[in-house]
């Protein structure tokens, strides 16, 4: 089976594109690849992100390579924390205390609305450049709700699957997510 190369150190993210992927490729993450160390996410967009992280381990590597750069906006906070989502609360990245952060931004708010993004870019070795992006909606809840996923996962109710993410299983929250659509966007470009 033809191997790809993920360009992340999310956990999270690398298991859902194994489950997503999995009967097409043998995927392995970067470092699994030889590529040592992280990729600066300097850019202000999903998608320069998302350019950045698939060039530079595919330049590194000399194979293809996939990023997904992705985040929560959240209406009543102006869209953010957006590209910003994995720092929200400050570096290194702790997911309970940007989830905390989050809740207490978002005390009293009526509005509740929010959707997740995902920008997938597929990196080749002659520099042709294939993206996609996706998207899914639904409301921060008040609190946290199931252990699954990653993330703001316990605080993201899908309006597609009428429940949170945070207790759906892992084929639900692939079939409707931000990464699974922008995945198979991506997949029927190739
Ligand atoms: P890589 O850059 O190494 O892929 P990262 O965690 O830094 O990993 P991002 O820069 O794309 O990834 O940040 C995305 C953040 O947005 C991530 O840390 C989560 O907090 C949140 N996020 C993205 N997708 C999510 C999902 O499916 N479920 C829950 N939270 C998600």
């Amino acid at each position: 089976m033809e191997k790809l190369v993920v360009a992340t150190s999310n956990v999270g993210k690398l298991k859902e594109f194994k489950e997503m992927l999995g009967d097409k490729y043998a995927v392995i993450s970067m470092a699994e690849a030889g590529f040592v160390g992280d990729v600066d996410e300097t850019g202000e967009t999903f998608y320069d992100n998302a350019l950045l992280k698939a060039q530079t381990v595919s330049r590194a590597l000399g194979v293809a390579a996939l990023a997904d750069d992705s985040g929560l906006e959240v209406a009543c906070l102006g869209g953010a924390p957006g590209v910003y989502s994995a720092r929200y609360s400050g570096e290194p990245c702790d997911n309970a205390r940007n989830r905390a952060l989050l809740l207490e931004n978002m005390k009293g708010a009526e509005d509740r609305s929010a959707r997740f993004v995902s920008c997938i870019v597929l990196y080749k070795p002659s520099g042709e450049v294939v993206s996609a992006l996706g998207t899914v909606e639904g409301e921060i809840l008040k609190e946290e709700q199931g252990n699954n996923g990653f993330g703001y996962d316990c605080l993201f109710f899908s309006t597609d699957l009428n429940k949170c993410f945070g207790v759906a299983t892992d084929e639900e929250k692939n079939s409707v997510s931000h990464r699974g659509r922008a995945l198979r966007a991506l997949l029927e470009k190739l």
